[in-house]
């Protein structure tokens, strides 16, 4: 199988470092959204990323569900996701915020290098969207005594808000005070010191304008 996506996306990364922690072979193609579109269009008509293609050409897209996928693939007993009930609805609320906290990083910074003149209220809106999330990731990983959400081994919460962390860090340094996210920063800096987050990074490159 291969992935599609370059990994200054927190989506991709997500993804392909839970395929190295499942000890899933794959191959990665690190093609760009906008320069290697034309690419990207036969496994996914939205020409987004990741797109996990399989052995078999099936093409799988959205970051959850290509993770719902290999958490099968693995087994009950390896997927980092607790199987059922209440655990398993906190953990998925954790990843939604941070993928919500990620789309919105993603459009900020969209905005900010697609258009000409930024629109004050969309900029204004995805702030203040991106702070409210960062508050309430702050709140619910201070509560977390362990290691990781799931206690002593990491899970896709752990990944995404680690990798989604990094990425608004990187694109909207100005909106991340690790002084005001104390936790979440411990918890950004304890997961990439892990060899899959050194080994799977691409730093963005710097925002223009
Ligand atoms: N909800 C999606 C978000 C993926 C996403 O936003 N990918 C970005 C790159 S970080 C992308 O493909 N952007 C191009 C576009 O949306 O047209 C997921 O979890 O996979």
């Amino acid at each position: 199988m291969f992935l599609i996506g370059q990994y200054d996306s927190p989506f991709v990364r997500r993804v392909a470092i839970a395929l190295r922690l499942y000890g899933l072979a794959f191959e990665h193609r690190p093609w760009s959204t906008f320069g290697d579109a034309d690419k990207i269009a036969p496994y996914n008509p939205l020409r987004r990323v990741p797109t996990l293609v399989l052995d078999d050409g099936e093409a799988l897209i959205e970051s959850t569900i290509i993770l719902d996928y290999l958490d099968e693939l693995v087994g009950e007993a390896k997927a980092m996701l607790p199987r059922s009930g209440a655990d398993r609805r906190k953990h998925l609320r954790i990843c939604a915020l941070a993928c919500g906290l990620g789309d919105k990083a993603v459009s900020l910074l969209y905005e900010r290098v697609l258009r000409k003149e930024q629109l004050a209220l969309w900029v204004a809106r995805c702030q203040a969207q991106i702070a409210d999330v960062l508050g309430v990731l702050e709140t619910e990983r201070m509560k977390v005594t362990m290691s990781y959400w799931l206690g002593d081994r990491i899970g896709h919460a752990d990944i995404v808000v680690a990798c989604v962390t990094r990425f608004t860090r990187e694109a909207h340094p100005q909106l991340f005070d690790a002084a005001r996210y104390p936790a979440l920063a411990a918890h950004a800096g304890r997961c990439e010191a892990l060899g899959p987050f050194q080994e799977i990074v691409q730093p963005l490159a710097p925002p223009k304008g």
